[in-house]
């Protein structure tokens, strides 16, 4: 079924899929087969050529994954997408195939740790210059981007530090020199930001995150113009990486669209009442949250996001050390990393999703050792606060306050 003139909601329940090509079934078909046979030698030969369409192995394509490529692409309001293994994967998939050695890729300041990794201690090894610019003031990037710069990638809101990168304006700066956009668009997912729609050219997700939304799968995806996720597909994923998603993670996939809208809007709902309880608790230092009125970027958040997402950064007037005391006194919020599932989960980027980078690249790249990264959940929002309250309320430094 088409639905491109439907909303959210319809599109990511029922784009692409109709139960009576399958005999009614209402799910579909979990297709679990590594190859695919061919009519004949010359129908297999046509379609290795690409003269002929359909499919020959499970590393390029498969039904499955294909019947989620559509939705995707659908919900970011992109021509094609591509399914694979893990954010990292649609990341590494997607920058071998537009980058080569002596090409120059602009990142923003702020990177998830491995993004980081990739970049700064991967991709700088083969001859591509890696350069950070402060994204969050466009004009920062029309003063750094040169001939070389082949690609401007950031993430909005970025990980861990909530910092914002206003899209529009990025990549009308990247397009006048000839670069290519790419935007992680894992914090806000398709409900809250389309980069595409704002300019961007690639958007690429760890699906591991709200996107599939219960913590029972690690997968990637990735969308933009049918060419690029062809060259993407044909390159980046069967060649350069292998990073190719399973079928049945794509089922759970699937599975977790359907509820994406509903999930986000009470994620968002529980986010902002727990920012404001932190923005109001002794002993919190800073409260990193799109939106709260006191958010640097508050002002664009209102105008590029239609709801704030569920991360918050927070900072306790103890540091790491009153950090790690909180982390250990909660009961109901799990410590754990990852984020976007059911389960509200809290932990300290410098020692876990961050530790890639040294203590100076963190210095230098302004993320703070005592920064607390929160994922808010979906439990009643009551005793995620509560939770939060009596971790706070034992602390010695706030009862020295
Ligand atoms: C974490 N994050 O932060 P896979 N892009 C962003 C991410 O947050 C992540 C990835 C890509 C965390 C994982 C442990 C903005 C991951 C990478 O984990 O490869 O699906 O995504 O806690």
């Amino acid at each position: 079924m088409t639905t491109r003139n439907k909303s959210f909601s319809t599109r990511a329940i029922h784009h692409g899929y109709n139960p009576m090509d399958n005999e009614g079934a209402l799910t579909p078909p979990l297709h679990l087969t590594s190859t695919f046979a061919f009519e004949s030698a010359e129908a297999g030969g046509e379609m290795f050529a690409g003269e002929r369409p359909g499919h020959i192995y499970s590393r390029i394509s498969n039904p499955t994954l294909d019947l989620l490529e559509k939705r995707i692409a659908v919900l970011e309001g992109a021509e094609a997408g591509l399914a694979l293994s893990s954010g990292m994967g649609a990341i590494a998939a997607t920058l071998w195939t537009l980058l080569a050695p002596g090409d120059e890729v602009i990142v923003d300041k702020t990177l998830y740790g491995c993004t980081f990794a990739f970049m700064r201690h991967g991709l700088a090894k083969f001859g591509i210059t890696v350069t950070h610019v402060d994204m969050t003031e466009p004009q920062n990037l029309a003063t750094a981007i040169s001939e070389k710069t082949r690609v401007v990638y950031f993430e909005t809101p970025a990980n861990p530090n909530m910092r914002l990168v206003d899209i529009a304006a990025v990549s009308k700066i990247a397009h006048a020199r000839g670069a290519t956009v790419v935007v992680d668009n894992t914090y806000a997912t398709p409900y809250l930001t389309r980069p595409i729609e704002l300019g961007a050219d690639i958007v690429v997700h760890s699906a591991t995150k709200y996107l599939g939304g219960h913590g029972d799968v690690v997968a990637g995806l990735l969308v933009g113009r049918a060419e690029q996720v062809s060259q993407i597909r044909l390159y980046g994923m069967k060649d350069m990486t292998g990073a190719v998603m399973a079928p049945f993670n794509a089922m759970l996939i699937l599975r977790g669209l359907k509820t994406l809208a509903l999930r986000m809007e009470r994620h968002c709902a529980n986010a902002q009442a727990v920012a404001a309880m932190l923005e109001g608790a002794a002993g919190v230092a800073r409260v990193h949250y799109p939106g709260l009125r006191s958010f640097v970027q508050h002002e664009l958040a209102a105008r590029q996001m239609p709801g704030f997402g569920a991360m918050i950064a927070f900072e306790l007037d103890g540091g790491i050390e009153a950090g790690r005391r909180l982390m250990n006194r909660l009961t109901l919020i799990g410590r754990a990393v990852s984020l976007g599932d059911a389960e509200s989960l809290i932990q300290l980027p410098a020692c876990l999703s961050h530790s890639s980078y040294t203590d100076e690249e963190r210095a230098e790249l302004g993320i703070s050792d005592g920064l607390i990264r929160l994922s808010v959940g979906l439990e009643d929002v009551s005793d995620i606060i509560d939770d939060l309250a009596q971790a706070l309320e034992g602390d010695p430094v706030r009862a020295a306050a």
